[in-house]
Protein backbone atom coordinates (compact mmCIF):
# COMPACT_ATOMS: atom_id res chain seq x y z
CA UNK A 1 0.00 0.00 0.00
CA UNK A 2 0.80 3.37 -0.26
CA UNK A 3 1.78 5.63 2.50
CA UNK A 4 2.82 9.76 3.19
CA UNK A 5 6.35 10.47 4.66
CA UNK A 6 5.31 12.72 7.62
CA UNK A 7 8.67 12.58 8.92
CA UNK A 8 11.83 10.88 10.18
CA UNK A 9 15.53 11.03 9.80
CA UNK A 10 18.52 8.50 8.66
CA UNK A 11 16.36 5.41 8.14
CA UNK A 12 12.99 5.59 10.44
CA UNK A 13 10.35 7.49 9.13
CA UNK A 14 6.57 8.13 10.32
CA UNK A 15 3.98 7.22 7.65
CA UNK A 16 0.46 8.08 7.05
CA UNK A 17 -1.81 5.47 6.20
CA UNK A 18 -5.48 6.16 5.84
CA UNK A 19 -5.49 8.70 8.81
CA UNK A 20 -3.27 6.49 10.90
CA UNK A 21 0.19 6.97 11.78
CA UNK A 22 2.81 4.36 11.70
CA UNK A 23 6.77 4.17 12.52
CA UNK A 24 8.61 1.88 8.89
CA UNK A 25 12.60 1.69 8.84
CA UNK A 26 13.33 1.43 5.12
CA UNK A 27 14.28 -2.39 3.69
CA UNK A 28 17.76 -3.06 3.39
CA UNK A 29 18.43 0.37 4.27
CA UNK A 30 18.74 1.11 0.88
CA UNK A 31 15.97 2.38 -1.02
CA UNK A 32 15.15 2.65 -5.30
CA UNK A 33 15.75 6.01 -6.61
CA UNK A 34 16.81 7.82 -3.83
CA UNK A 35 20.77 7.87 -5.72
CA UNK A 36 22.63 10.86 -4.93
CA UNK A 37 21.00 12.41 -1.97
CA UNK A 38 22.61 12.96 1.34
CA UNK A 39 19.07 11.90 2.83
CA UNK A 40 16.93 8.77 1.37
CA UNK A 41 13.53 10.07 1.87
CA UNK A 42 11.92 13.38 3.01
CA UNK A 43 8.66 14.87 4.28
CA UNK A 44 6.04 14.78 1.29
CA UNK A 45 7.02 11.49 -0.02
CA UNK A 46 5.28 8.91 -0.99
CA UNK A 47 5.95 5.32 -0.66
CA UNK A 48 5.22 1.70 -1.05
CA UNK A 49 4.76 -0.37 2.13
CA UNK A 50 3.60 -3.38 3.74
CA UNK A 51 3.13 -1.52 7.26
CA UNK A 52 6.20 -2.98 8.88
CA UNK A 53 8.60 -2.38 6.17
CA UNK A 54 9.31 0.77 3.97
CA UNK A 55 9.83 -1.19 0.46
CA UNK A 56 9.87 1.48 -2.46
CA UNK A 57 9.60 5.28 -3.02
CA UNK A 58 6.78 6.17 -5.66
CA UNK A 59 8.54 8.94 -8.71
CA UNK A 60 8.79 12.46 -6.96
CA UNK A 61 7.16 15.32 -8.82
CA UNK A 62 9.94 17.52 -7.38
CA UNK A 63 12.29 17.94 -4.59
CA UNK A 64 13.52 21.05 -2.64
CA UNK A 65 16.77 20.50 -1.73
CA UNK A 66 20.28 22.71 -0.25
CA UNK A 67 23.53 21.61 -0.64
CA UNK A 68 24.81 19.89 2.07
CA UNK A 69 28.75 20.90 2.42
CA UNK A 70 29.48 18.14 4.93
CA UNK A 71 28.48 15.60 2.68
CA UNK A 72 29.31 17.12 -0.69
CA UNK A 73 25.46 15.88 -1.64
CA UNK A 74 22.27 17.47 -1.78
CA UNK A 75 19.92 17.24 1.11
CA UNK A 76 16.04 17.13 0.83
CA UNK A 77 14.35 19.38 2.58
CA UNK A 78 10.53 18.36 1.22
CA UNK A 79 9.37 16.52 -1.70
CA UNK A 80 6.18 16.30 -4.16
CA UNK A 81 5.52 20.33 -2.80
CA UNK A 82 3.12 22.79 -4.09
CA UNK A 83 4.86 25.87 -2.91
CA UNK A 84 8.30 26.91 -1.54
CA UNK A 85 7.88 29.70 1.35
CA UNK A 86 10.74 32.06 2.24
CA UNK A 87 10.03 33.23 5.18
CA UNK A 88 12.25 36.49 6.38
CA UNK A 89 11.85 39.15 8.90
CA UNK A 90 12.70 42.75 9.14
CA UNK A 91 14.97 42.48 12.38
CA UNK A 92 15.11 39.62 14.75
CA UNK A 93 17.03 38.01 13.20
CA UNK A 94 17.96 40.61 10.66
CA UNK A 95 16.64 41.17 7.18
CA UNK A 96 19.05 38.76 4.75
CA UNK A 97 18.32 39.59 1.43
CA UNK A 98 20.86 36.98 -0.04
CA UNK A 99 19.06 34.53 1.60
CA UNK A 100 15.77 35.04 -0.61
CA UNK A 101 18.00 35.33 -3.47
CA UNK A 102 19.32 32.10 -2.96
CA UNK A 103 16.35 30.62 -1.74
CA UNK A 104 14.57 31.48 -5.23
CA UNK A 105 17.32 30.59 -7.16
CA UNK A 106 16.99 26.67 -5.49
CA UNK A 107 13.22 26.90 -6.13
CA UNK A 108 13.91 27.43 -9.73
CA UNK A 109 16.29 24.63 -9.71
CA UNK A 110 13.58 22.53 -8.32
CA UNK A 111 10.99 23.87 -10.54
CA UNK A 112 8.61 24.85 -7.87
CA UNK A 113 6.81 27.93 -7.28
CA UNK A 114 7.92 30.40 -4.87
CA UNK A 115 6.70 33.05 -2.49
CA UNK A 116 8.27 35.30 0.58
CA UNK A 117 6.61 35.58 3.86
CA UNK A 118 7.66 38.77 5.50
CA UNK A 119 7.21 38.22 9.38
CA UNK A 120 7.44 39.83 12.65
CA UNK A 121 6.12 42.94 10.94
CA UNK A 122 4.77 43.90 14.30
CA UNK A 123 8.44 44.29 15.38
CA UNK A 124 9.27 47.99 13.61
CA UNK A 125 7.92 50.25 11.35
CA UNK A 126 8.30 50.27 7.46
CA UNK A 127 12.02 49.80 6.22
CA UNK A 128 12.34 52.13 2.89
CA UNK A 129 15.12 49.90 1.90
CA UNK A 130 13.34 46.48 3.01
CA UNK A 131 10.44 47.53 1.60
CA UNK A 132 12.10 48.91 -1.81
CA UNK A 133 13.78 44.95 -1.86
CA UNK A 134 10.36 43.50 -1.42
CA UNK A 135 8.35 45.06 -3.75
CA UNK A 136 11.11 44.27 -6.46
CA UNK A 137 10.67 40.36 -5.67
CA UNK A 138 6.79 41.00 -6.57
CA UNK A 139 7.95 42.75 -9.56
CA UNK A 140 9.97 39.79 -10.99
CA UNK A 141 7.14 37.55 -10.43
CA UNK A 142 7.34 36.36 -6.24
CA UNK A 143 4.33 36.90 -4.37
CA UNK A 144 4.70 38.48 -0.88
CA UNK A 145 3.07 38.35 2.17
CA UNK A 146 3.69 40.83 5.12
CA UNK A 147 2.56 39.17 8.66
CA UNK A 148 2.92 38.60 11.84
CA UNK A 149 2.32 35.34 13.23
CA UNK A 150 2.08 36.89 17.01
CA UNK A 151 -0.26 39.19 16.48
CA UNK A 152 -2.44 37.80 13.08
CA UNK A 153 -1.71 40.61 10.68
CA UNK A 154 -1.99 39.63 6.98
CA UNK A 155 -2.68 35.40 8.04
CA UNK A 156 -6.26 35.39 6.57
CA UNK A 157 -4.72 36.23 2.84
CA UNK A 158 -2.09 34.25 3.73
CA UNK A 159 -4.64 31.18 4.37
CA UNK A 160 -6.25 31.79 1.29
CA UNK A 161 -3.06 31.79 -0.55
CA UNK A 162 -2.34 28.09 0.82
CA UNK A 163 -5.41 26.84 0.95
CA UNK A 164 -5.31 23.37 -1.44
CA UNK A 165 -1.09 23.20 -2.02
CA UNK A 166 1.36 21.38 0.11
CA UNK A 167 4.00 23.78 0.80
CA UNK A 168 7.18 23.50 2.77
CA UNK A 169 8.59 26.67 5.00
CA UNK A 170 12.25 27.74 4.61
CA UNK A 171 14.46 30.46 6.44
CA UNK A 172 17.12 30.80 8.81
CA UNK A 173 16.58 29.53 12.84
CA UNK A 174 13.96 31.96 14.50
CA UNK A 175 12.00 33.57 11.62
CA UNK A 176 9.04 31.87 12.95
CA UNK A 177 8.09 29.05 10.37
CA UNK A 178 7.20 26.73 13.53
CA UNK A 179 5.04 29.83 14.77
CA UNK A 180 3.45 30.56 11.38
CA UNK A 181 2.35 26.82 11.37
CA UNK A 182 0.87 26.91 14.65
CA UNK A 183 -1.11 29.75 13.51
CA UNK A 184 -2.46 28.20 10.70
CA UNK A 185 -3.06 24.80 12.57
CA UNK A 186 -5.22 25.54 15.44
CA UNK A 187 -4.00 22.66 18.24
CA UNK A 188 -0.93 21.69 16.35
CA UNK A 189 1.52 23.27 19.21
CA UNK A 190 4.94 22.72 17.62
CA UNK A 191 7.34 23.93 19.68
CA UNK A 192 9.07 27.45 19.09
CA UNK A 193 12.19 29.02 20.58
CA UNK A 194 13.55 32.65 21.50
CA UNK A 195 15.79 34.15 19.87
CA UNK A 196 19.64 33.96 21.49
CA UNK A 197 19.23 38.08 23.12
CA UNK A 198 23.05 38.46 22.48
CA UNK A 199 23.14 37.31 19.19
CA UNK A 200 19.89 38.51 17.59
CA UNK A 201 19.33 34.93 16.27
CA UNK A 202 17.51 31.48 17.03
CA UNK A 203 18.59 28.40 18.51
CA UNK A 204 18.00 25.73 16.19
CA UNK A 205 14.18 24.47 18.00
CA UNK A 206 13.16 23.03 15.30
CA UNK A 207 15.26 19.94 14.35
CA UNK A 208 13.43 17.62 12.09
CA UNK A 209 11.50 18.89 8.91
CA UNK A 210 7.84 17.19 9.20
CA UNK A 211 4.93 17.18 7.14
CA UNK A 212 1.41 18.62 8.87
CA UNK A 213 -2.44 18.03 7.62
CA UNK A 214 -3.82 21.74 7.36
CA UNK A 215 -7.04 20.53 6.07
CA UNK A 216 -8.53 23.42 8.31
CA UNK A 217 -7.82 25.53 5.55
CA UNK A 218 -9.24 23.46 2.81
CA UNK A 219 -9.00 20.14 1.12
CA UNK A 220 -5.36 18.97 0.52
CA UNK A 221 -3.33 21.28 2.38
CA UNK A 222 -0.45 20.11 3.64
CA UNK A 223 2.42 22.25 5.06
CA UNK A 224 6.22 21.34 5.78
CA UNK A 225 7.96 23.12 8.69
CA UNK A 226 11.70 22.41 8.23
CA UNK A 227 14.88 23.40 10.86
CA UNK A 228 16.21 26.29 10.66
CA UNK A 229 19.59 27.04 8.13
CA UNK A 230 21.91 29.23 8.82
CA UNK A 231 23.06 29.45 5.02
CA UNK A 232 21.64 28.28 2.30
CA UNK A 233 24.48 26.59 -0.24
CA UNK A 234 21.86 25.42 -3.62
CA UNK A 235 22.12 22.19 -5.53
CA UNK A 236 25.37 22.73 -7.48
CA UNK A 237 24.83 23.53 -11.20
CA UNK A 238 27.03 24.33 -13.94
CA UNK A 239 28.17 27.82 -13.44
CA UNK A 240 26.46 28.92 -17.22
CA UNK A 241 23.24 27.63 -15.99
CA UNK A 242 22.64 29.68 -13.32
CA UNK A 243 21.57 32.44 -15.58
CA UNK A 244 18.71 30.24 -16.32
CA UNK A 245 17.65 29.68 -12.38
CA UNK A 246 17.05 33.56 -12.18
CA UNK A 247 13.53 34.49 -13.12
CA UNK A 248 14.23 38.21 -15.14
CA UNK A 249 17.85 37.00 -16.19
CA UNK A 250 16.66 33.72 -17.94
CA UNK A 251 14.60 35.70 -20.73
CA UNK A 252 18.00 37.31 -21.55
CA UNK A 253 20.59 34.55 -21.51
CA UNK A 254 22.27 33.98 -25.05
CA UNK A 255 20.93 37.81 -26.33
CA UNK A 256 24.11 38.99 -25.41
CA UNK A 257 26.14 39.75 -28.58
CA UNK A 258 29.26 37.57 -27.50
CA UNK A 259 26.44 35.02 -27.18
CA UNK A 260 27.34 31.91 -24.68
CA UNK A 261 30.64 32.90 -24.26
CA UNK A 262 29.51 36.21 -22.46
CA UNK A 263 30.85 36.59 -19.00
CA UNK A 264 27.86 39.66 -18.61
CA UNK A 265 31.12 41.53 -16.58
CA UNK A 266 32.66 43.73 -18.74
CA UNK A 267 31.63 43.02 -22.42
CA UNK A 268 29.81 44.86 -24.88
CA UNK A 269 26.33 44.53 -26.19
CA UNK A 270 25.53 42.76 -22.70
CA UNK A 271 22.02 42.34 -22.18
CA UNK A 272 22.27 41.79 -18.61
CA UNK A 273 24.52 44.51 -18.02
CA UNK A 274 21.76 46.96 -19.91
CA UNK A 275 19.17 45.30 -17.90
CA UNK A 276 20.83 46.49 -14.68
CA UNK A 277 21.30 49.68 -15.67
CA UNK A 278 17.90 50.41 -17.46
CA UNK A 279 16.52 48.54 -13.73
CA UNK A 280 15.03 45.65 -15.14
CA UNK A 281 17.73 43.75 -13.32
CA UNK A 282 18.16 44.80 -9.28
CA UNK A 283 21.85 45.57 -9.03
CA UNK A 284 21.76 43.04 -5.74
CA UNK A 285 20.22 40.51 -7.98
CA UNK A 286 22.94 41.03 -10.63
CA UNK A 287 25.51 40.83 -7.52
CA UNK A 288 23.64 37.49 -6.07
CA UNK A 289 24.05 36.13 -9.88
CA UNK A 290 27.78 36.85 -9.87
CA UNK A 291 28.05 35.55 -6.27
CA UNK A 292 26.21 32.46 -6.96
CA UNK A 293 27.98 31.66 -10.22
CA UNK A 294 31.33 32.38 -8.65
CA UNK A 295 30.21 29.41 -6.12
CA UNK A 296 29.21 27.02 -8.62
CA UNK A 297 32.53 27.41 -10.11
CA UNK A 298 34.50 26.59 -7.63
CA UNK A 299 33.86 23.04 -5.52
CA UNK A 300 34.45 23.43 -1.80
CA UNK A 301 34.44 27.14 -1.67
CA UNK A 302 31.65 28.65 0.53
CA UNK A 303 32.06 32.09 1.34
CA UNK A 304 30.14 33.56 4.33
CA UNK A 305 26.96 35.54 3.19
CA UNK A 306 25.69 36.25 6.23
N1 LIG B 1 7.26 39.71 17.58
C1 LIG B 1 7.06 38.58 16.91
N2 LIG B 1 7.68 37.46 17.31
C2 LIG B 1 7.46 36.34 16.60
C3 LIG B 1 6.61 36.30 15.48
N3 LIG B 1 6.62 35.06 14.97
C4 LIG B 1 7.44 34.33 15.76
N4 LIG B 1 7.95 35.09 16.75
C5 LIG B 1 8.89 34.69 17.80
O1 LIG B 1 10.13 34.35 17.21
C6 LIG B 1 10.77 33.31 17.94
C7 LIG B 1 11.17 32.18 17.00
O2 LIG B 1 10.01 31.57 16.48
P1 LIG B 1 10.01 30.07 15.93
O3 LIG B 1 8.64 29.85 15.39
O4 LIG B 1 10.54 29.13 16.92
O5 LIG B 1 11.07 30.23 14.73
P2 LIG B 1 11.53 29.09 13.69
O6 LIG B 1 11.72 29.78 12.36
O7 LIG B 1 10.62 27.94 13.72
O8 LIG B 1 12.98 28.71 14.25
P3 LIG B 1 13.79 27.29 14.14
O9 LIG B 1 12.86 26.18 14.48
O10 LIG B 1 14.90 27.46 15.11
O11 LIG B 1 14.28 27.23 12.72
C8 LIG B 1 9.77 32.87 19.02
O12 LIG B 1 10.13 33.51 20.23
C9 LIG B 1 8.45 33.40 18.50
O13 LIG B 1 7.52 33.70 19.53
C10 LIG B 1 5.96 37.53 15.10
O14 LIG B 1 5.19 37.61 14.13
N5 LIG B 1 6.23 38.62 15.84
MG1 LIG C 1 10.91 25.95 14.10
ZN1 LIG D 1 26.13 39.31 -21.18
Amino acid sequence: MKALVLRGSRNVFTLRIDGAEIECPIKGKILKGVDGYYNPLAPGDIVETNGKLILGLEERRNTFARFNQKGQSPQLLAANVDLALCITTPVSPPWRPRFVDRFLFQAEISGVNAALIFNKIDLNGEDPDIEERLEDFCRIGYPVYRVSALKGQGMESLCAFLKGKTSVFVGQSGVGKSSLINALIPGQGIRTGALNEKYDRGNHTTTQGMLMDASGLGPSTFVIDTPGIRRLAPERTAPADVIHYMKEFAPLAHKCSFGFSCTHKTEPGCKIMEAVHAGVIHEDRYESFLRIRDEMSSLEQYPDYD
